[in-house]
C-alpha cells in the first residue's frame, strides 16, 4: 500500500529536505512528484536513490493524489491549497497562510495529534491542515511533558535563529557577508535589514503594531493553540549567523512545584526529546550538532530563581527537519498511523 505524494515548492531548502525524510523514514509512497513554478520545470531533485524531475505546479492535475506538502510561501498556499484540497487531497501547508484560521489544525504530532481525529471526521473539512512555524514546533515538542506535569502559567523565550529560516538567499547572504568581511569588501544587506555576518538582528518578519515583530508573534498565538491558550507567552525572536538550527533559551512558570530533576526526567521519557545536560563545558547542544538530527535537544534544565515554581532551559533543534520538513511529513504519518487517510488510488 502506498501513497501518492507532491511536494509543492520542491527546489526550496525546506522542499528539498521533504524529499530527503521521505525516503529516510520509508514513508509509504507509491509515488512522488516534485512541483515547482514554471521556471524551476525540469530541475533535477534526488529522492533516495532516484532522481525526479520538477513538474509546473500551474499545469498539474491533483486528481488521485494523496498528500500534497507545500512549502512555497504563503502567496502560493492562499492560491492553490483550496483548490487542492477540494480535489480530496490532503494539503499539509508550511506557510503561515492558514495556521490562525479556526476551522485548519495547527499540529505537531508529539503534542496534538488527536486534533487530526475530530478534523478528518468532519463533512465541511477543507483537507487543509497547517504546520507550524520553525520556532514554535521545537518549542512546544519541549513545553508539552514539563505543561502536562505542571501546568504552565506563563513563558518568556528569546530565540537564535539561523539563516536557513529566511531560505537560500539568506544562506547565501551570510556566505557572501563572511567571506567579503576577510578581503575588506563592505558587507552589502539585501535579505536581512542589518549585516547578519558576525552580528546579531533582534528582528524577524515584518514589525507589527504593538512593537513585538510577526515572527514573535507567531510563537505566542501558535503554542496558545497548539497547546493551551492559557498560557502566557512572551518572545523575542534574534537572528544569528548561524546556517541551520534554531536555538531557544525558555524561562517557564509553573501553577504547581516542579524540580529540574522532576523536568529532566519527563523530558527524557518524551517522544521526539533528546536531552543532553551535563552541566560541564560543552555538556549541552549547539545547532551544529543538532543539524541533520530529528530530535528536539534540551540542555541547560536548572531552577529559574526570579519566580515561584519556575524553570529555566535550553532547546536546540534543526529548522528546516522539526521545524518545517519532518514536522510535516510526521504529520502525514500520524494521519497514516492513525486509519485516517487511505491511497485513493490502489498501488
Ligand atoms: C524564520 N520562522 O526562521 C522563519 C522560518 N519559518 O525566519
Amino acid at each position: 500500500m502506498g501513497y501518492k505524494v507532491a511536494v509543492v515548492g520542491a527546489t526550496g531548502n525546506v522542499g528539498r529536505e521533504m524529499f530527503e525524510i521521505l525516503a529516510e523514514r520509508n514513508f509509504p509512497v507509491s509515488e512522488v512528484v516534485a512541483l515547482a513554478s514554471s521556471r524551476s520545470v525540469g530541475r533535477e531533485i534526488s529522492f533516495g536513490d532516484k532522481v525526479l524531475k520538477c513538474k509546473n505546479l500551474d499545469d498539474y492535475d491533483f486528481t488521485g493524489t494523496d498528500f500534497v506538502l507545500m512549502s512555497a510561501g504563503g502567496d502560493i498556499s492562499k492560491a492553490w491549497a483550496a483548490k487542492i484540497g477540494a480535489t480530496g487531497a490532503i494539503v499539509i501547508d508550511n506557510s503561515s497562510a492558514f495556521r490562525y484560521h479556526e476551522d485548519v489544525p495547527l499540529i505537531v504530532p508529539e503534542v496534538n495529534a488527536h486534533v487530526l481525529d475530530a478534523y478528518m471526521a468532519r463533512n465541511d473539512r477543507k483537507n487543509i491542515i497547517a504546520n507550524p512555524n520553525c520556532s514554535t514546533a521545537q518549542l512546544v515538542v519541549a513545553l508539552k511533558p514539563l505543561h502536562d506535569l505542571a501546568k504552565l502559567k506563563r513563558i518568556v523565550v528569546s530565540t537564535y535563529q539561523s539563516v536557513s529560516g529566511g531560505g537560500k538567499d539568506a544562506m547565501d547572504e551570510l556566505w557572501n557577508q563572511t567571506k567579503g568581511i576577510f578581503v575588506n569588501d563592505s558587507p552589502t544587506p539585501n535579505k536581512f535589514p542589518k549585516q547578519i555576518a558576525f552580528n546579531v538582528i533582534p528582528h524577524i518578519d515584518v514589525f507589527m503594531e504593538d512593537g513585538y515583530t510577526k515572527e514573535e508573534w507567531k510563537v505566542l498565538a501558535e503554542t496558545k493553540k497548539i497547546l493551551d491558550p492559557k498560557i502566557k507567552v512572551s518572545c523575542t525572536a534574534v537572528r544569528v549567523p548561524v546556517f541551520v538550527g534554531h536555538s531557544e533559551a525558555v524561562n517557564m512558570e509553573f501553577e504547581n512545584p516542579i524540580t529540574p530533576d522532576e523536568a529532566r526526567e519527563a523530558l527524557r521519557n518524551a517522544p521526539g526529546i533528546m536531552v543532553v545536560d551535563k552541566r560541564e563545558a560543552g555538556g549541552y547542544i549547539t545547532p551544529v550538532e543538532a543539524k541533520g538530527d530529528d530530535a528536539t535537544f534540551v540542555s541547560r534544565i536548572r531552577e529559574d530563581v526570579t519566580v515561584e515554581n519556575g524553570l529555566a532551559m535550553w532547546v536546540v533543534s534543526d529548522n528546516l527537519r522539526k521545524g518545517a520538513a519532518l514536522n510535516t511529513i510526521q504529520i502525514a504519518e500520524a494521519l497514516v498511523e492513525r486509519g485516517l487517510v487511505q491511497p485513493r488510488v490502489a498501488a
